[in-house]
């Protein structure tokens, strides 16, 4: 099972580079560290497997924060309405977003960061995903509000980017122009 041990912190060379497209089909092993990578984020959510194994809750993971170079993340939470976002996708891309923006008003945080980094993350508004997933069919999302912020964060990770890359270096907390505060 992945655990914090196998995740890679700020500084390493993964986090910073983008990722490979992933060849399809994918292959077993691929697809079984999909898998894997939603495990994870299932066990982080869950108090007592998050407790027995020290686990930081996580609602998505790429896998270059595991030290793997490919194009491939997986998303698991519910937003606030109940709905239900458990994916492993491969090669995801965002093919159309929004001119307006979004942030969350709490900030971001990331697995790989291990210190608080204040400030607002400008993100699109409303994003459309074009993807495969783990078993090779096509997928297309229309995400908006928290899920296409999550989405987003995950596949920055394939592109070396992290969140705080994002935030105006003069004034953490300015407010992004034309956009949403998401709670
Ligand atoms: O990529 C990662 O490091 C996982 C992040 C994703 C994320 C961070 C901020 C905003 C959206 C997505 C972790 O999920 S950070 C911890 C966390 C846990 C529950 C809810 C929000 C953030
Ligand atoms: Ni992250």
């Amino acid at each position: 099972m992945i655990t914090m041990d196998d995740i890679v912190r700020e500084g390493h060379p993964s986090l910073e580079k983008p990722a490979a497209e992933v060849g399809l089909p994918i292959s077993k092993e691929e697809k079984k560290l999909l898998e894997e990578m939603l495990q994870f984020l299932i066990n982080s959510q869950d108090e007592e497997t998050a407790k027995k194994y020290d686990l930081r809750a996580g609602v998505g993971l790429a896998a270059p924060q595991l030290g793997i170079e490919k194009r491939l993340i997986a998303i698991h939470f519910e937003d606030f309405n109940g709905k239900l976002y458990s994916y492993g996708l491969v090669n995801p891309k965002i093919i159309s977003h929004s001119v307006e923006q979004s942030y969350l008003a709490s900030g971001e945080g990331c697995l790989s960061v291990d210190r608080p980094i204040e400030g607002y993350v400008p993100r699109h508004a409303r994003i459309t995903v074009r993807a495969t997933d783990a078993d090779g069919n096509p997928i297309k999302l229309r995400l908006k509000g928290y899920p296409a912020i999550v989405f987003q964060h995950e596949i920055d990770h394939l592109n070396g980017i992290m969140f705080y890359d994002h935030i105006n270096k003069e004034n953490p907390f300015a407010i992004p122009e034309n956009s949403v505060a998401i709670d």
